[in-house]
């Protein structure tokens, strides 16, 4: 193992919530195993699931203030809905506080909410592990069971529901929707069979 993974893991416990640690076990297990189905690079797929959420618990004053003070750009939508820079921010945070040089993980931590067009197998697996880990409930989500098994069988498919969910989601509760969510959703659309 390249990477520090226990002391990684006690840094997570550390920054994160009982809960939201438990989350981030369930996505890194969940990245190993689809890496390993899909033949991703194991480790980096672990690491990547670990840190993902390195960001998260911060509140949109801190996430809005640490990019600023990074130079990581903001846009409009992040502006209004700050929880959005927990990805970008977790990228820097793997990089600069955390040692991971790697920017294929830097990358699938970055966009782990929204997803984007044409994702690389690494960014698929920590989009999907996110939504589909151990501790997701499937009365939140009714067609998880469809999604997990999607996950190993046809990752685009399983990336194409998991990003429709979402856009049914925001609409539902009316928060704004990032251009690069619905990008993403688009492109998948066009490519699934
Ligand atoms: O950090 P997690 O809770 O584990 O999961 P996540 O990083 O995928 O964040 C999930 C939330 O992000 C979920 O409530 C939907 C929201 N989200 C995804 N795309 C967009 C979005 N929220 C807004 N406002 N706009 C988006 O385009
Ligand atoms: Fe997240
Ligand atoms: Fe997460």
């Amino acid at each position: 193992m390249q990477y520090d993974l226990f002391g990684l893991q006690q840094a997570m416990a550390k920054v994160q919530t009982e809960k939201r640690f438990y989350h981030t076990l369930g996505v890194q297990t969940t990245s190993f195993a689809m890496a390993l189905k899909h033949g991703a690079d194991e480790e980096k797929a672990l690491i990547a699931g670990l840190l993902h959420d390195s960001a998260k618990c911060l509140s949109g004053a801190v996430l809005l203030s640490e990019c600023g003070k990074y130079g990581l750009p903001i846009s409009d939508t992040e502006e209004n809905s700050p929880y959005l820079l927990h990805g970008k921010l977790g990228a820097y945070y793997a990089e600069n506080k955390y040692g991971i040089t790697d920017k294929e993980i830097q990358s699938a931590i970055s966009y782990h909410t929204t997803g984007k067009p044409d994702m690389s197998l690494l960014e698929k697996i920590v989009f999907t592990a996110d939504y589909i880990e151990p501790s997701r409930s499937s009365e939140r989500i009714p067609n998880l069971h469809e999604i997990r098994t999607l996950a190993f069988d046809n990752l685009d498919f399983a990336v194409y529901q998991i990003l429709g969910n979402t856009l049914n989601y925001l609409k539902k509760i009316h928060m704004e929707i990032d251009s690069t969510t619905v990008e993403a959703y688009e492109y998948y659309k066009n490519i699934i069979r």
